[in-house]
C-alpha cells in the first residue's frame, strides 16, 4: 500500500492542512503514519504481526486498519475528510469518512488490549467518535459536549482506552451527528477474545459490515442530510448491489457475520438455504439458551447482531434485507402502481410529443431491470444485477452468500455463478395446462382431487355480472 503517496496526496486535496503548522514536526514524529484507502474492494483479511494473535475478520467492500505498536499500546490513526465512494460501478457518492473511505476501516484488537487512537479532523466542522458498546472511562466516550470538547476542524485528539471486553461494536461520531451519520461517517470495532471463550466460537469465516442509507438525488453526488425516512440508496459499508462483494465460502465452513445498523430505520436480514443462530449483539456473546434457529433477524436502529452457522448447502444463495423496497436502488419510489393499466394507446399519442416517453410498470416492475432507459448522469438502475438466468431485479441491501465444495480456506475470491448439477433446477412443465378450479365453483372444494392428467377436469362456470374471470 503506497499509503504515504496517497496521504500525502489527500493532504493536498484537503488543502494542504496537514502540511500547515497544524500538525507540528514533533507532534508528527509521535502520530502514527495514517493509512488511506482508495478502493472499495474487499480487502483480505489483515493478520496480525505484533500483539496476541487472533483470526481476523473481513470487512465487506472495505479493509482492517493497520496499528503501530508502541510500548505495548496499540496506536491507530483515523483521519476524518471527505471522501469519494463508489457505491456500485456506475455511481460515485460525495461522502465523509475515515481515511479514503466511507466506512472507515475497522479496527480489530484483543480483549484486555490498550488502545491509542488518535483522530484527526479534516472536515470542514467539527466531530468527536464514540465507541459503540465499549466499557471505557466516561471521557472516552466521545459525546462531545458531554464528555469532550468536540474535535475542531484541523486538529488532532487521543483517546486511550483498554478493550475491555471481547464483541461486536461500532464507532460514529457524537457530534452534529445527523448530518456526520447522513454523510456516511461510522466504521467496524471487532474486539477478539483472549483466550478460548465458553460462548465464542471459532470460525473460519468472520464476516462484518455495517448497514446504513443515503438520500442521493438521481443525477447528484452528494446526500440530501435533512432526510429522514425517505431514503433512495439502501446500503451495506455504502455500497448497493451489485457493487456489494459476495460472500465466499468453503463447504462446511462455520460461518460468522457481524452486522451493525446506523440508518434510521429496522432491517430484517435474511439468508436462503441456511439457518443462524444470534450468537451476539453489541451488549456482548448471548447465552447458549437464548439462542434459537431462524432465517431472519431483525436489526434495530443502532443494533448489532452477529449470526453464526455451518454453510453445509453448495450454491448461490440470496442474502439480503427482507424490506423489499430496501433491495433496490434510487428512482421508481413516486411511480404510481400502474399494474393492469393498458396505455399503450396513451403511449403512442405521447410519443409524437414526448419522443423519450415510457410507460413504466402496467405489467408489473421487472420491464425496469431490462429497459434501456436513458438514466441520468451518476445514477444507478432501480433493479440491475445480473445472475447467470437474467436479471436479479435488485438493488440495495442485496448479496450472494456463495458456497463451494472448492473455496480454499482463506480464499475470498469470487468463484463465479454456481453450476446447478443436472435435475436440481426447477425447469419449465411441457405437458397440457389445466383449466383452474376455483374455490367458489359450486360443488367443488379448493383442494383439487386426484384426477388423472389425461382426463379433463369439469368446472362449472358460475355466472356473475360483477366478476369477469379470464
Ligand atoms: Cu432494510
Amino acid at each position: 500500500m503506497n499509503s504515504r503517496r496517497d496521504f500525502l496526496k489527500m493532504a493536498g486535496l484537503a488543502g494542504g492542512a496537514v502540511a500547515s503548522s497544524l500538525v507540528h514536526k514533533s507532534a508528527l514524529a509521535s502520530l502514527p503514519e495514517p493509512v488511506i484507502q482508495t478502493s472499495a474492494d474487499t480487502m483480505d483479511p489483515l493478520y496480525p504481526d505484533t500483539g496476541r494473535p487472533y483470526n481476523p475478520v473481513v470487512t465487506l467492500n472495505g479493509w482492517t486498519l493497520p496499528w503501530r505498536m508502541n510500548k505495548g499500546v496499540k496506536e491507530f490513526h483515523l483521519v476524518a475528510e471527505p471522501v469519494q465512494r463508489e457505491m456500485a460501478p456506475g455511481m460515485i457518492a460525495n461522502l465523509w469518512g475515515y481515511n479514503g473511505q466511507s466506512p472507515g476501516p475497522t479496527i480489530e484488537v484483543v480483549e484486555g488490549d490498550r488502545v491509542r487512537i488518535f483522530v484527526t479532523n479534516h472536515l470542514p466542522e467539527h466531530t468527536s467518535i464514540h465507541w459503540h458498546g465499549q466499557r471505557l472511562p466516561n471521557g472516552m466516550d466521545g459525546v462531545s459536549g458531554l464528555n469532550q470538547p468536540a474535535i475542531p476542524a484541523g486538529k488532532t485528539f487521543v483517546y486511550e482506552f483498554e478493550a475491555r471486553r471481547p464483541g461486536t461494536f461500532m464507532y460514529h461520531p457524537h457530534a452534529d451527528e445527523m448530518t456526520q451519520m447522513a454523510m456516511g461517517m461510522m466504521g467496524f470495532w471487532v474486539t477478539h477474545p483472549k483466550k478460548k471463550h465458553p460462548l465464542i466460537n471459532e470460525v473460519d469465516r468472520d464476516f462484518c459490515f455495517l448497514l446504513n442509507a443515503y438520500d442521493i438525488e438521481p443525477g447528484a453526488y452528494t446526500p440530501n442530510i435533512m432526510t429522514m425516512t425517505d431514503f433512495n440508496l439502501w446500503t451495506w459499508n455504502s455500497r448497493v448491489f451489485p457493487g456489494i462483494s459476495p460472500l465466499c465460502v468453503r463447504k462446511d465452513d462455520r460461518v460468522r457475520i457481524r452486522i451493525g445498523n446506523l440508518t434510521m430505520t429496522n432491517h430484517p436480514i435474511h439468508i436462503h438455504g441456511h439457518e443462524f443462530e444470534v450468537t451476539g449483539t453489541d451488549g456482548g456473546p448471548t447465552p447458549k439458551g437464548s439462542r434459537w434457529p431462524e432465517v431472519t433477524t431483525d436489526i434495530a436502529v443502532g443494533q448489532m447482531r452477529q449470526i453464526e452457522f455451518i454453510a453445509d448447502e453448495v450454491g448461490d444463495w440470496a442474502f439480503h434485507c427482507h424490506k423489499s423496497h430496501h433491495a433496490m436502488n434510487a428512482m421508481g419510489h413516486d411511480v404510481p402502481t400502474m399494474i393492469g393499466v393498458d396505455h399503450r394507446g396513451v403511449t403512442q399519442k405521447l410519443h409524437s410529443l414526448v419522443p423519450d416517453y415510457m410507460a413504466m410498470g402496467e405489467r408489473g416492475m421487472a420491464d425496469m431491470s431490462e429497459m434501456q432507459m436513458a438514466l441520468p448522469e451518476n445514477t444507478l438502475p432501480m433493479m440491475t444485477g445480473d445472475g447467470p438466468y437474467g436479471s436479479v431485479e435488485m438493488g440495495g441491501m442485496f448479496s450472494v452468500f456463495k458456497v463451494r465444495e472448492d473455496q480454499k480456506p482463506g480464499d475470498y475470491s469470487d468463484p463465479g455463478w454456481f453450476q446447478q448439477p443436472a435435475g436440481t433446477q426447477a425447469y419449465e412443465y411441457q405437458g397440457e395446462p389445466l383449466k383452474p378450479r376455483r374455490s367458489n365453483d359450486p360443488g367443488q372444494s379448493a383442494m383439487p382431487t386426484t384426477q388423472p392428467i389425461d382426463s379433463p377436469v369439469e368446472v362449472n362456470v358460475k355466472k356473475s355480472s360483477n366478476h369477469n374471470h379470464h
